[in-house]
């Protein structure tokens, strides 16, 4: 997949990009050995990102990408100018369609199904926008999905770019070692939209505290028994709302 992402801060993405999964998923050191059962950018690796600063493309001298708003009130509203002309050329780097997604309040909620939708895509462009966002006629322009992540308000798109990709960049084939940890986990398929059940490791005894016995018993039924028992037990503790409704009687 490759990502695109337009900013006025590219700054902001380099440690996040260059750590950890994010990092390895861009990297075609690791999958030297997988070409032919992945699929790959021409880099060699699962992902490709594309950083592009939407302030190279304005065309005024000052270098100005945003003004107040018409009608009043307060901040400033980021210019069609400078996002349009920065995404007709970002567009034409590479033949394939990217799915546009501007990252903003007013958007749609994240959650795993979208994820997993974006995750399938080949080529995602990542639109953050600051101050008090976009013009609303480069919105109606540009036709991309919006997306918020959560019902809070950020200084900026940013952030939510990276929780994006860093969601959708762990589902993609290759890039988590273990396929089975992403498919497992709180919210995926695979835990039938469950939270996680506990996890433990060594020491056995830590501060006085024993880990449940049943996770030392080697018997496999159980331990999966017990950990169903478990996920569902702190999701209607915790998250009542993720769990299918009663049957009516
Ligand atoms: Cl995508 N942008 C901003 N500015 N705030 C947010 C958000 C996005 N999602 C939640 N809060």
């Amino acid at each position: 997949m490759r990502i695109d992402i337009l900013t006025l801060f590219p700054e902001m993405f380099a440690p996040v990009l260059g750590a950890s999964i994010l990092k390895r998923a861009a990297d075609p050191a690791l999958y030297e050995k997988a070409a032919g059962e992945l699929t790959l950018e021409p880099h060699g690796a699962p992902v490709a990102y594309h950083l592009t600063d939407i302030r190279a493309y304005t065309t005024d001298k000052h270098g100005k990408v945003d003004d107040r708003p018409f009608g009043g009130g307060p901040g400033m509203v980021m210019q069609c100018q400078p996002v349009w002309d920065a995404v007709q050329a970002v567009e034409k780097l590479d033949p394939r369609k990217a799915r546009r997604i501007v990252l903003s309040p007013q958007g749609r909620r994240l959650d795993q199904p979208l994820v997993e939708e974006l995750a399938g895509q080949p080529r995602l462009l990542l639109i953050a926008g600051h101050y008090e966002g976009f013009d609303q006629r480069a919105i109606d322009a540009l036709e991309p999905l919006e997306v918020s992540i959560g019902d809070y308000v950020l200084s900026g798109g940013e952030l939510a770019a990276m929780v994006l990709t860093d969601a959708v960049v762990r589902l993609i084939p290759g890039v988590l070692g273990d396929e089975r940890s992403a498919h497992h986990e709180s919210f995926s398929a695979g835990a039938q939209g469950l939270l996680d059940y506990p996890h433990y490791t060594r020491p056995a005894v830590w501060q006085g505290r024993t880990v449940p016995e049943v996770l030392l018993s080697g018997d496999h039924a159980r331990i999966e028994a017990w950990r169903k028992e478990q996920a569902r037990h702190r999701t209607e503790l915790r998250r009542p709302d993720l769990l299918p409704p009663p049957e009516p009687a």
